[in-house]
């Protein structure tokens, strides 16, 4: 903890998932980080009352609000953090931004490249008040990720040349699984695609320092209808134990081949169908000089191959990313002692508060957002159409 009582109010909407993950991530990165401003846990909002309350007592939040709108209404609230579905997040991030609040917003940024973009626009109106927004691609801040987007800035790996990326999960198998908000385009956008593309994307172009240009893809959805959990509402008519099934209008599982803009080709595929992988978040990237590999569950080791070692000695290395001059690592444990996926977001919101602080701009920003959306969305056309898609800027 540091010195300074300078400290600002976060407002979080969402108690979820993602709220949880963010609110452990607001509780630890005050007391791991020498923070110039001390963040209060000041408010968490969702729209049952209820709920709401046994989720503020159980995270840690000072107060409830049960309509975002009042939530950025208030004084004592700095930051609005949303960890809500993705129809939600154009809405309460300009209404914030209007307000005057910073903005950190879960991933994909929205559900279309309008609603993105609108999302920019309301970020650039803000940022003379001082306000400013990010959006929540947690997985740059693993340190190991870090540590690899250094090596390929510093030029070790040379000419970047192949990137393979892969987010695997395996949640969707069981035809029983009910019709959730994450297979209702309505609410999630895409599927596998935003859910699970959006962050390889963010990942990719984090660590090649390029942007997608151009893609060829496909998406498939496999299970295409599935029973209607109980007391769904939101549109959705009757549920649960009627038997009742609804339509999935999401992809399942989306493909793509990419292009590059510094040359390389790359492939990128997420799904919910990987049978036996939970969560397996893995990128390689393959250079004049040299190759590296990430695997998520394996997220305190960097795999590095250099090229320019002896042929005979040749050989991916594991390097343990636990050193404290490793990126993020200096708040944590001696070398060797490991750390995990929920240190992303209290590395996400300690890069976030010294921007703030600083006054400058946080990345990922929502421009950085929305052209990830603009991937996605090329990924979607391609996918109809069968053809490249150039990424539309
Ligand atoms: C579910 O598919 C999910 O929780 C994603 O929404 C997250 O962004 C990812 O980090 C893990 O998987």
């Amino acid at each position: 903890m540091t010195d300074n009582d300078r400290t600002i109010g976060i407002g979080m909407v969402g108690y979820a998932f993602m709220g949880q993950a963010h609110s452990q991530g607001w509780r630890t990165v005050g007391h791991a980080y020498d923070l110039p401003l001390q963040p209060r846990m000041t408010a968490i909002c969702g729209r049952n009352a209820e709920r709401v309350a046994a989720a503020a007592k159980r995270f840690g939040w000072e107060s409830t609000e049960t309509d975002w709108r009042a939530l950025v209404a208030r004084d004592d609230i700095g930051i609005v953090d949303i960890c809500t579905p993705g129809s939600s997040h154009a809405e309460i991030a300009i209404g914030a931004l209007e307000a005057g609040k910073s903005v950190i917003c879960e991933k994909p940024l929205a559900n279309s490249v309008e609603e993105a973009r609108a999302m920019v626009e309301a970020a650039e109106a803000a940022a003379s008040s001082g306000a400013r927004a990010m959006v929540a691609f947690n997985y740059r801040r693993v340190p190991a990720v870090a540590f690899a987007r250094k090596l390929i800035a510093d030029g070790r790996l040379g000419e970047i040349r192949h990137v393979r990326a892969l987010y695997l999960q395996d949640w969707l198998l069981d035809p029983e699984f009910p019709l959730e908000w994450r297979l209702r385009a309505e609410i999630a956008g895409t599927g596998a695609l935003g859910d699970l593309g959006a962050h390889i994307i963010d990942l990719v172009q984090f660590l090649t320092g390029d942007t997608v240009d151009s893609v060829l893809g496909l998406t498939e959805t496999f299970i295409k209808e599935r029973p209607l959990p109980a007391g769904a509402g939101g549109g959705l008519s009757g549920g649960g134990a009627s038997g009742e099934r609804g339509e999935v209008t999401v992809d399942d599982a989306a493909l793509f081949l990419a292009r590059m803009s510094g040359g390389a080709v790359a492939s990128f595929e997420a799904t919910r169908f990987a049978t036996g992988h939970k969560n397996g978040l893995t990128v390689e990237i393959n250079g004049s000089k040299g190759s590296i590999i990430f695997d998520l569950e394996r997220l305190n080791e960097l795999q590095v191959l250099d090229a320019e070692d002896p042929a005979a000695e040749q050989g991916f290395r594991r390097v343990l990313i636990t050193e404290s001059d490793h990126p993020y690592m200096e708040a944590w444990w001696p070398p060797g002692h490991i750390i995990g996926w929920e240190h992303t977001f209290t590395h996400e919101f300690a890069d976030f508060i010294r921007a703030l602080d600083a006054g400058e701009q946080p990345r990922p920003s929502f421009a950085d957002g929305l052209q990830v959306q603009q991937v996605l969305d090329a990924v979607v056309r391609s996918a109809a159409g069968g053809g490249w898609e150039k990424v539309s800027g």
